[in-house]
């Protein structure tokens, strides 16, 4: 395959995280569908600079994952930065999207499903979201490829749960039957993303990165093809209450379905919905979260590398 002039390899790390590797310093992977796709600009930016400080502050490298003009791309140069952040005809892109993208030399965001797909590539073990996707509600079931790609990547990732807007039983019990470990993160239950409690069990939980860190090598060592999925409530300040995000969200999904929205756009659609919904504070939520997991992802990381 012809790659652009300046590549050497299909995969390209950028020199902060080509260094942290030499040298053994932890890197933390971090999508790029949640910065082009999933927030609004200006939030966007925020985002971007809060989650990357975080990793930087606890001691890691952050690694934007995307694929820059048909380069998978481990850490984003500021200028291609900048044009995700303006969404300049940057499209979304799940697993199934990859090699299109690349081949035809695009500009793509990648979701958790994607961005996975890249860090087992790399051989990242570390990578921290929002919230992954999961199974939609009502049937037909919508249901989003980073369940699946969660089963074939062994990467720790870091979230708040499955986003709100979806059925989270029935994503929990696909985690189960993919062979997912969930861990929750000082919590016994499986979090809404923008809510802390769902009454949904997990059956595994911990108090510390070192405990995650000691999981995964046990993962590892019993050759488990799986991601481990560590989950975490929302920061408590932010957290919104159930029954509020419950209305936001029934809102939403009226709206989708009177807009006829479908495919990669339903998510992005309705967390906006969402957004308007609860007067802008799901926003304040969902960037607080980001940060939070941010920094959980770096602690593993750090945590892993003196493992
Ligand atoms: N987390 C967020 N906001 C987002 C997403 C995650 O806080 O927008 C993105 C992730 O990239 C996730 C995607 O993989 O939403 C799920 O989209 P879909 O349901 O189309 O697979
Ligand atoms: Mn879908």
């Amino acid at each position: 395959m012809k790659l652009p002039p300046g590549t050497t390899a299909l995969l390209k790390l950028h020199d902060t995280v080509a260094q942290a590797l030499r040298d053994g310093v932890p890197v933390v992977a971090l999508e790029s569908s949640v910065l082009a796709q999933g927030l609004p600009i200006p939030a966007n930016r925020d985002a971007d600079a809060r989650t990357r400080s975080i990793v930087s502050r606890r001691g890691a490298v952050p690694a934007i994952i995307a694929v820059v003009r048909g380069v998978p791309s481990i850490g984003l140069e500021a200028e291609d930065l900048e044009r995700f952040l303006a969404r300049d005809g940057v499209v979304k892109i799940s697993a199934r999207d990859l090699a299109p993208c690349v081949a035809g030399g695009k500009d793509g965001a990648t979701t958790v499903a994607a961005s996975l797909a890249l860090c087992t590539l790399a051989g990242l073990p570390v990578f921290a979201t929002g919230g992954i996707g999961g199974v939609h509600r009502d049937a037909p079931f919508d249901e989003s490829a980073d369940l699946i790609e969660l089963a074939r990547s062994p990467v720790i990732t870091v979230c708040a749960g499955a986003k709100s807007i979806l059925d989270l039983p029935a994503t929990l019990e696909r985690l189960e039957t993919l062979g997912v470990t969930v861990i929750g993160f000082r919590t016994t239950e499986f979090p809404g993303f923008f809510t802390s409690r769902t009454g949904l069990s997990v059956t595994h939980s911990a108090e510390t990165a070192a405990e995650i860190a000691a999981m995964y090598s046990a993962h590892r060592a019993l050759n488990r093809p799986g991601a481990i999925l560590v989950v975490q409530p929302p920061p408590s300040a932010s957290a919104l209450a159930p029954e509020i995000v419950e209305a936001a969200v029934a809102k939403a999904l009226a709206d989708a379905k009177g807009a006829g929205v479908s495919g990669a756009a339903v998510t992005p659609f309705l967390l906006a919905a969402v957004e308007r919904a609860t007067g802008g504070k799901s926003l304040e939520t969902n960037l607080a979260l980001l940060e939070a997991n941010a920094a959980l992802a770096a602690d593993i990381a750090v945590a892993l590398s003196s493992h």
